[in-house]
């Protein structure tokens, strides 16, 4: 009997509502938007709509691989853990904890699974090792907000359904579909801004779709937004145009900024950002004037340089403005299921033993796990566990990654694919797509624009354990108990713990085990009167309600203000001011760029996504071009501090002179994988050019988005 099956979207941060149709044989036969979802309403885009052509790949992994005398074999479940067990266990004994290294990757956010028992088993390898992709994306917003307000997860979202002026930097949701802002279908609620009289400014190096829904585009240089923002917040205090209103009696250090901001006026930023100064001041001051108002920064803005500092000063202008915490303005979501943050943020509890970089929010920076593995000494990294990641074609100078990864004593992958990175593993261990495991989108409705809660089954069976298992089996076998742990001990006390922490009788959860126990105990410590049988029983969601203001209730730093000028944070404007008197020296700079098909680097393998013309190109202004002797359709070598790559040219005038973009993710033409159809459609890794010694100072993270490189023809 054909059946339908009603899922949240696990591949991005937009949450999407999808009807999935399977037939007798549990094929998958269709999937479309679900027209009932409460938060999508039936929108869809080409990934989500893959969902089938990504459970049927053939090249898709289906059981576990280990290497045996330098060839993958396929093993059953007992003899991975068995190795698993054999190799991990004597090099923790004998080198320690820290001897082991994480990396968790994109897609291990996005899966209840892993975002819960993920923090179980890494807590008990208990290293200090642990990376993630976070620091080659937004780990700078974390740092911002844990200071300005006490949580990492605290994060203000645009409060895109009612707002009447949005300036956006550094972000393009027309093509992402959103980030750090989970808002399904961003075009229908740009164009209903846009509607009902508002307007929209864009500040973005290249033109890009979602410019073209905008009032306004300012193609600003790469890497300078922290000096466009201070001089907005500059000309807010010098046109006494600061109104903080409600804000006012929980904000400390307002006249700080005022003293920092002070250098920071249009006339000094606007030759190295590359935007009048006539036009800055306007843009504050309609930005002050507005109604309601809304500044929202993302990855163009989180990873470069002064990341950190320009997360900061978004939010800076959403509080001068009045706007935080309002209707129309930036809000903090009230999620279901609330990750518990009730200590204040703070960094730097231990740091990277190489290059002494320090710890944020848990996680060390991705650029010096290379470092860690190929320096010898006490604390050197002999084994690397990697959970749905691919950081040989995701993080900085990856090819030194790559030859790192060759001198580890034990790699173990958790992954659906054998490619670039799991390549190097000794075991990998796979785990069921998203249309065979339940879902609940902890993290994500913590950024929600909308607060919404929505649990998703498994739409068909699987063979193949639930990663929560394979999670739990990993602790038993990291704890030393082996690696026929009992899992359903393990799991109870898990629970029991999770329990505790929420102040929670874990008799509520009843029957339950697994995410679903864990989500139901989540579920009765939040602030809703809802159980899993409530969101069982609501297969299109539940909807609860627009976002309402939440200060002072969610503040945790020691003050319980909004810090506005935190010294951690403060410390790194004389770094800024010092760009004032560097005159742009005419080098080429490389950015990223998204494609609406990709999914990062791992989608690459379905067919319906990699159909059409190559688009892993480095595009570039006609002028650079003209100068470089390069012409559209011609190849170029990329090359900068750290290697060299070889693409088509794409002449565009989207972009602004000076800068060349290239999308990341791409240069599948590597031995040992199985990826036949990303393969034939390689694409060059830009990640060869990112330089890993090039970072945000404060928090560690990756400098994807202005690195300066020449450009020759091929
Ligand atoms: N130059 C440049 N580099 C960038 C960026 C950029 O803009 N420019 N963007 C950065 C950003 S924002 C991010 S988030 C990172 C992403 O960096 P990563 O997370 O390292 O890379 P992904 O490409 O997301 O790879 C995800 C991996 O997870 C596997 N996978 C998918 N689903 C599952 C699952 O359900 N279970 C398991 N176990 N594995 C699964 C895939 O096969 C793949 O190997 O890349 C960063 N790198
Ligand atoms: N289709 C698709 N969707 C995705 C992904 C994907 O790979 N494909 N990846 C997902 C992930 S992991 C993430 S983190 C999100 C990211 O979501 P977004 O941040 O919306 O991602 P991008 O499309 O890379 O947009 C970043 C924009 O910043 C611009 N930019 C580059 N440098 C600068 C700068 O210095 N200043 C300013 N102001 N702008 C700059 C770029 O030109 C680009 O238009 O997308 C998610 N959604
Ligand atoms: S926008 Fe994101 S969540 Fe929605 S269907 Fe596409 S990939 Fe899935
Ligand atoms: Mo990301």
């Amino acid at each position: 009997m054909s059946r339908t099956a009603h899922i949240t979207c696990p591949l991005c941060e937009a949450t999407c509502g999808l009807e999935v149709s399977i037939g007798d044989d549990n094929s998958v036969t269709r999937v479309r938007g679900d027209a009932e979802d409460v938060f999508s309403h039936g929108f869809i885009c080409p990934k989500g709509a893959s969902l089938g052509a990504l459970h049927a790949d053939p090249d898709r992994l289906r059981a576990p691989l280990v290497k045996r005398d330098g060839e993958f074999v396929e093993v059953s479940w007992d003899e991975a853990f068995a190795e698993i067990d054999a190799r991990l266990r004597p090099i923790i004994d004998e080198h320690g904890r820290d001897a082991v290294a994480v990396y968790a990757g994109n897609p291990s956010v996005h899966n209840v699974s892993s975002s819960l028992y993920g923090r179980v088993f890494f807590r008990a390898l208990g290293t200090k090792n642990f990376y993630t992709a976070g620091t080659v994306d937004q780990i700078p917003k974390h740092f911002s907000s844990g200071y300005l307000f006490g949580g990492a997860f605290t994060i203000p979202v645009p409060d895109i359904d009612r707002t009447q002026h949005l300036l956006m930097l550094g972000a393009n949701p027309l093509v992402s579909n959103g980030s750090l802002m989970t808002a399904p279908d961003v075009r229908g609620k740009l164009k209903a801004i846009r509607g009902r009289g508002g307007k929209i400014v864009v500040v973005d190096p290249r033109r890009t779709r979602t410019t073209e829904l905008a009032d306004e585009h300012h193609a600003i240089r790469p890497g300078t937004d922290a000096l466009l923002l201070f001089a907005l917040v500059n000309v807010l205090f010098a046109q006494d145009l600061v109104a903080l209103g409600a804000l006012a009696e929980h904000t400390a250090g307002v006249d700080e900024v005022r003293a920092l901001a002070e250098p920071f006026n249009p006339e000094a930023v606007a030759a190295v950002v590359g935007i009048d100064a006539a036009e800055i001041r306007r843009m504050a001051v309609e930005l002050a004037k507005a109604d309601r108002a809304a500044v929202y920064g993302r990855i163009g803005t989180t990873t470069q340089s002064f990341g950190t500092l320009a997360s900061w000063l978004v939010d800076v202008l959403n509080v001068l403005t009045g706007n935080l915490d309002r209707p129309g303005g930036a809000m903090f979501p009230k999620p279901a299921v609330p990750l518990s943050s009730s200590r204040a943020f703070e960094h730097g509890r231990w740091r990277s033993r190489v290059r002494d970089l320090p710890e944020v929010f848990g996680e060390l920076p991705v650029a010096t796990l290379a470092d860690e593995i190929i320096t010898p000494g006490d604390g050197q990294v002999k084994a690397l566990i990697t959970a749905a990641g691919n950081p040989c074609l995701s993080s900085p100078n990856s090819a030194r990654l790559a030859g790192a990864l060759g001198e580890l004593d034990f790699m173990l992958s958790l992954d659906v694919y054998l490619n670039e990175t799991t390549r190097h593993a000794d075991v990998i261990l796979p785990g069921p797509t998203p249309l065979e495991r339940p879902h609940y989108d902890v993290a994500l409705y913590h950024l929600a624009v909308r607060n919404v809660a929505n649990w998703t089954a498994p739409a068909v069976e699987s063979d193949l354990p639930q990663e929560w298992q394979t999670l739990l089996r990993l602790t038993g076998i990291v704890t030393g108990q082996g690696p026929d742990s009992d899992l359903s001990a393990l799991d109870t006390f898990v629970a029991g713990e999770f329990a505790r922490r929420n102040g929670v009788d874990v008799a509520v959860a009843g029957e339950r085990v697994g995410p679903e126990r864990l989500i139901e105990l989540m579920l009765a410590s939040g602030p809703y009167d809802i159980t899993l049988a409530d969101l069982e029983a609501a297969p299109h969601g539940i909807d609860l309600g627009a976002l309402t203001p939440r200060i002072p209730e969610v503040l945790t730093t020691a003050s319980g203000k909004v810090e506005l000028a935190p010294g951690a944070i403060t410390r790194d404007v004389p770094r800024l001011a010092a760009e004032l008197s560097t005159a742009p020296n005419g080098h080429l700079v490389l950015i990223g760029r998204r494609h609406l098909s990709s999914n990062n680097s791992w989608m690459h393998n379905l067919e319906p996504l990699v159909r059409g013309s190559n688009r892993c190109t480095v595009q570039m202004h006609p002028d650079d071009a003209g100068t470089l002797g390069l012409t559209d359709g011609g190849r170029a070598k990329v090359s900068s501090r750290t290697g060299t790559i070889e693409l088509p040219v794409e002449v565009t005038d989207e972009l602004r002179p000076g800068v060349v973009s290239i999308p990341h993710g791409w240069g599948h033409d590597v031995d040992g994988v199985r990826t036949s159809v990303a393969t034939a459609h390689a694409g060059a890794n830009s990640n060869l050019l990112a330089d890993e010694h090039l970072l945000d100072a404060l928090s560690g993270t990756a400098v994807l988005n202005g690195i300066p490189v020449q450009v020759v023809p091929a």
